[in-house]
């Protein structure tokens, strides 16, 4: 049996690197040393603080890489995959108390508290300073402190972003090497005397939960996290950076940080439409993002390839259109449920340079294993406990927030767009959430300002991506609650400003349902690829190629419009996917109320006024004078 330990806090191992307070591995730092003054005075900071061992630059090069993971294998936090099977490949298990996203635990320290807002925790930047630096004064002596240099966004892109991560764990470091650029192309990124670099740390200390904190300094671009070492969390370049501090950047430079995937559509005419969705954590993105149409779709020349599944940055082109960039370069994609079924190409992705997090483990095979990947579970499993499991446990073997993190470059839909500088122009932006009633198939928004509100009033039933109530419903907005780094009301704000900026190029919004269920509880809709049928209808509507039929909700298609030629469906079943009840809508706009009043006075009044008229149309719909 191969013992294994918990991925956490480690003590420091020569590394076979250079090193010493002083020394950088890295001859481009080395060789820019003075230029980059602004990065070396916060990293001396930072180590006099933590006063770590030694300090280690990261390359970000591919023998490095080897180092780090056959150290990794050598502590006992990762455990090599069955080298034919998923070569170079790594299984972890991290501290139970430390598997998903923690929300309160989660703090945005703006300068005042009115600039954080009702969706955020605040803590006065000082005194969490203060805090923080009691919980990093010391805590990596006797370890190894790197600094790891990142590029979110394209290589050569305006658009991108560089960051840094003074971390103690290589656990972190072999994730971020995956799901961002990292190394010396991140340095390159940085101008001689640019100081618009996000300052990150992050220590695994001890794990307490109790002293867990992820803490956003947005008017200063810091971010420190501590006693954690979960991805969303630790990997700093993900939902801290990306979206919480760039959200915060997007709203001052006038552009969006969104919780996005983003997707090319080729038609059998050859033309192609790009589309960004925004779904709460867990609702199918990564399998939107991925779709594969089904053989009729295919056979009639229609394509869908990946740009990204979880994050988009849009910026306003020349041409006054939105332009979508993926910051990461790779998937933090949830494991269970994924299968050559549901997800061919996340599965073709992560066959090879993964690492699997809390999924559960086929021994006989050391290959990875959790719920769904397969019908039946393998004869022998470990789970992600590290105990002995079979089905009679009556646990999960795979936690429900296990992770894969895979290169985005060797997903088979990948766009040759997805490394374009200039990113690719944006014609539909989808919301959408997992309901099980009320909210039909698809229906598009009558303008930006509606989509903005359709957006904001969004929610979904609670999966486990973070810590809560699985199933409770959730007001979402823009699947972004957790990750503005600002305040909300000022969000939506900005949202309806860059409406303003621009008018009529802007996307189309729309908003789907994948989920709605029937009385008998089973789905209305199958889903995955046929997925493709809505995204037909949607691009027809931004060609003008379809007129839909206005509801109280907005454009929905009419029957005839929607292909259905093949899909096994019944006309009852379309009917209910697309159904209006007043009734539920009533509680719909009570709720939306109950929620856009948490956001208090900073609440756009165009907000207020779209969920007015929406009532009134739900009021009015159907009633014979
Ligand atoms: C994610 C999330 O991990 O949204 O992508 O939680
Ligand atoms: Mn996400």
């Amino acid at each position: 049996m191969v013992s294994f330990s918990c991925c956490g806090a480690r003590t420091k191992k020569e590394f076979g690197m250079q090193e010493s307070a002083s020394t950088l591995a890295s001859s481009e730092v080395a060789a820019n040393g003075q230029r980059h003054s602004a990065v070396h005075e916060w990293v001396e900071s930072i180590r006099l603080l933590v006063n770590p061992e030694n300090v280690v630059w990261i390359t970000g090069d591919e023998k490095e890489s080897s180092r780090i993971n056959a150290e990794l294998v050598e502590d006992g936090t990762f455990l090599p995959l069955n080298e034919e099977e998923y070569p170079n490949c790594f299984w972890s298990r991290s501290n139970p108390n430390d598997v998903a996203r923690v929300e309160g635990r989660t703090f945005i320290c703006s300068e005042q508290e009115d600039q954080c807002g009702p969706t955020n925790n605040w803590m006065e930047p000082g005194a969490m300073r203060e805090k923080l630096n009691g919980l990093l004064k010391n805590s990596m002596s006797g370890k190894t402190m790197y600094v790891v240099p990142y590029l979110m966004g394209p290589e050569g892109s305006p658009y991108s972003k560089v960051g840094f991560e003074i971390t103690d764990s290589l656990y972190v470091i072999a994730n971020m090497r995956i799901m961002a650029r990292i190394g010396d192309v991140a340095l390159q990124h940085l101008k001689e005397g640019d100081t618009d670099f996000v300052r990150g740390v992050h220590a695994v200390a001890d794990l307490d939960p109790e002293e867990r904190y992820i803490a956003h300094f947005p008017d200063t671009c810091e971010i420190i996290s501590v006693n954690t070492n979960y991805g969303g969390n630790a990997l700093q370049g993900k939902k801290c950076f990306a979206l919480r501090i760039a959200s915060a950047q997007a709203k001052k430079e006038g552009w969006l940080a969104e919780h996005m995937l983003i997707l090319g559509v080729t038609n059998p005419s050859g033309k192609k439409h790009y589309v960004c969705a925004a779904f709460p954590s867990a609702c199918g993105k990564t399998n939107f993002a991925m779709l594969i149409p089904p053989k009729g779709y295919v056979d009639a020349g229609w394509k869908i390839e990946t740009v990204g599944d979880d994050i988009a940055w849009l910026n306003f082109g020349d041409d006054g259109r939105l332009y979508a960039i993926n910051p990461e370069n790779g998937f933090f994609g949830v494991a269970p449920g994924t299968s050559e079924q549901t997800n061919p190409n996340a599965i073709k992705t992560l066959q090879s340079n993964s690492i699997f997090t809390n999924t559960a483990l086929d021994l006989d095979r050391m290959t990875p294993w959790w719920e769904g990947l397969t019908e039946e579970p393998p004869q022998h499993v470990r789970d992600w406990l590290g105990n002995e499991w079979s089905p009679e446990v009556g646990s999960k073997a795979a936690h429900p927030n296990s992770r894969f993190t895979a290169p985005a470059a060797q997903c088979p839909s990948i766009s040759e767009e997805f490394k374009s500088p200039a990113g690719v122009p944006i014609d539909a932006i989808i919301f959408g959430g997992r309901r099980a009633t009320t909210l039909p198939l698809v229906f598009e928004a009558k303008s930006w300002q509606h989509g903005t509100f359709v957006g904001i009033t969004m929610a979904s039933e609670a999966t486990a991506a973070a810590v809560g109530q699985v199933g409770a419903l959730k007001h979402d907005p823009m699947a972004m609650r957790p990750f503005i780094g600002y305040h909300a009301g000022d969000y939506f704000q900005h949202w309806l400003d860059i409406g303003e900026r621009g008018g009529s190029k802007l996307p189309k919004i729309f908003h789907v349902n994948w989920f709605r269920k029937a009385a008998d509880g089973s789905f209305l809709w199958p889903g995955f690829g046929e997925n493709i049928r809505v995204l037909e209808w949607i691009l027809k509507r931004v060609d003008g190629l379809a007129s839909g039929t206005e509801t109280p909700l907005g454009i929905q298609p009419k029957p005839s419009e929607m292909n259905t030629t093949d899909l096994d469906i019944s006309d009852a079943d379309l009917e209910e996917l697309f159904s209006f009840s007043r009734d539920e809508w009533e509680k719909e706009v009570d709720s939306q109320k109950e929620f856009l009043a948490t956001i208090g006075a900073k609440l756009p009044k165009a907000i207020a006024e779209e969920h007015e008229m929406l009532r009134s149309r739900v009021r009015a719909w159907g009633v014979v004078e």
